[in-house]
């Protein structure tokens, strides 16, 4: 019956004491209802062993001192942390595991346009950026556009408030690149364009990398190598390249470029649609009206230029089906890339 009593004296300790927390006055309402020397709990309980018959005794005694001892101690603890709040991570267990960090991942389109980039710095290029809202010269005008071509419509760009546009290619980066800097040029530009286009092989949005080099004496073999160097370095060695005639505003001859398909190595497959071959690139020489348009004589100065879907790139190399893959934000097709640094 006494032990009992000082259980549940134990008990209300513990639980006011948690109550109290490190409110400094509240641990002090807790030592002076449980220890004080007047009117404490502790003192009743000592007093109460006096009335006890004889072979209670010692038991009560002793579960009264362990009482005593942790009341004592508990407050002792808990007034030091009141003091001082800091001492609280004297409490903390180290060798509980830590919260693991959540890792990102770098998304398709990154990887591939990290590994071109690279690619073309090797090959003595530099990567070069410029607006998404741009102004009719520098998407259209500069770049041979007729002024009733049909990409100029609001069918097939977006047009903003103020005369500017949503950049429909990366071509404008590189009309800006001829105004301002004098040949040798060597660049490439990736980045974000925009169509009015919405389907299941078209976003609106979608990425392209575009390159371009000026300099005396360019010619289209330059254009070749380069292009056989880069898809032999980005997929696959054994792949052949392969020019056909083709037509850009800004480009003549343009031709289009297939690569051996990825996937069957030209046997034909469903992705080649039976072919063996797939479109990656578009390509040409620089219209000498192009290069005019930025102030450089085409008599002295020839180039080539190039431009790829990295999007498309990124299905290819990563052995994607869809598009919508790409642009839907589902972390689980990003969980897959964890770890895959470029
Ligand atoms: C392509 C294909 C062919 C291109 C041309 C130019 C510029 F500014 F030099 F005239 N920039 N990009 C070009 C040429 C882009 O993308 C399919």
């Amino acid at each position: 019956m006494a032990l009992e009593t000082l259980e549940r004296a134990r008990q209300e300790f513990l639980a006011a004491l948690a109550e109290a927390g490190s409110d400094p006055a509240r641990v002090e309402a807790v030592r002076v209802r449980f220890a004080g020397r007047r009117s404490g709990m502790l003192r009743d309980l000592e007093e109460a062993l006096k009335s006890l018959p004889r072979e209670e005794k010692p038991a009560y005694g002793k579960a009264l001192n362990d009482l005593k001892k942790l009341i004592e101690e508990s407050l002792t603890a808990a007034q030091r942390v009141a003091e001082d709040p800091g001492k609280r991570r004297e409490a903390v267990d180290v060798t509980l595991p830590g919260r693991m960090p959540v890792v990102g991942a770098y998304h398709p389109v990154t990887l591939v346009r990290r590994e071109i980039e690279e690619i073309f710095l090797r090959m003595g290029y530099s990567v070069a950026d410029g607006p998404e809202a741009e102004d009719d010269w520098h998407n259209f005008e500069a770049l041979n556009f007729p002024p009733d071509h049909p990409a100029r419509d609001s069918q097939d760009t977006f047009f903003l408030k103020g005369g500017l546009l949503l950049r429909t290619h990366t071509s404008p980066v590189q009309i800006r690149t001829m105004e301002e800097t004098p040949p040798p040029i060597r660049v490439i530009i990736p980045g974000r364009v925009y169509r009015c286009d919405s389907d299941l092989r078209h976003s609106p949005m979608f990425h392209q990398v575009e390159g371009l080099v000026v300099d005396e004496g360019i010619s289209f073999s330059h254009l070749k190598a380069t292009l056989e160097a880069f898809v032999h370095v980005l997929f696959d060695p054994r792949l052949k390249v392969r020019f056909r005639p083709s037509f850009f505003p800004f480009t003549e001859p343009s031709a289009e470029v297939d690569i051996t398909c990825v996937l069957c190595l030209g046997k034909g497959c469903p992705m080649c649609s039976g072919t063996g071959w797939i479109e990656i690139l578009g390509a040409g020489m620089v219209d000498p009206r192009v290069l005019r348009a930025c102030k450089l004589d085409p008599e002295r100065y020839s180039g080539f230029a190039f431009g790829c879907g990295l999007d498309r790139v990124a299905l290819l190399k990563y052995g994607l089906p869809d598009l919508r893959l790409l642009f839907g934000g589902d972390e689980r097709l990003l969980r897959q890339f964890e770890g895959v640094k470029r």
